[in-house]
């Protein structure tokens, strides 16, 4: 028999700005949990966010720390099946859409291939990412970058 993988701790990003986006994000907080080999550890708050680099309603997001034995790849596999599960279309980048699920951490893995870049690139620049984050995990989120974001608007639901 193989040898179990050991859990790694991650960090996943939520966002939706189409139909029922706090609906879509609860389910997909119980999804992640139901996944084979993902364990949700903590989900943080809802907030409401205003759009980034991007068009349209305003976001919901949300940020899960979960513990899993599948490899970053794996993982992103089982992001984007809950994705397509939600009806995800990619017209054009940054559209708005039913579910967005990034992988922010992999535990302290540097990852830079052409299908997954951790930690998330874009991470520090975002109060969307940063406040949720920090409610699951202040430890993970650099003082500096935290306040650097602090005038994005961001509003806990
Ligand atoms: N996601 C983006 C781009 N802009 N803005 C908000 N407020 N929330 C997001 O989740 C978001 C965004 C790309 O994935
Ligand atoms: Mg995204
Ligand atoms: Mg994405």
């Amino acid at each position: 028999m193989p040898a179990a993988r050991p859990e790694v701790r991650a960090f996943v990003a939520l966002g939706a700005n189409l139909g029922d986006a706090a609906g879509t994000v609860q389910r997909a907080l119980q999804t992640l949990g139901d996944t084979p080999g993902l364990r949700l550890v903590k989900a943080s708050s809802l907030y409401r966010t205003a759009p980034v680099d991007a068009t349209g309603p305003d976001f919901i997001n949300a940020v899960a720390e979960v513990a899993t034995t599948l490899t970053a790849p794996d993982l992103l596999d089982a992001l984007q099946a809950i994705e397509t599960a939600e009806g995800r279309e990619r017209p054009y980048r940054n559209a708005p859409r039913t579910l967005d699920l990034d992988v922010l951490l992999y535990g302290d893995a540097r990852i830079d291939s052409p299908r997954l870049t951790v930690p998330h690139p874009r991470m520090h620049e975002r109060a969307f990412v940063l406040v949720p984050l920090a409610e699951v995990a202040p430890a993970r989120v650099d003082d500096g970058a935290a306040l650097a974001v602090r005038q994005q608007p961001i509003e806990r639901i």
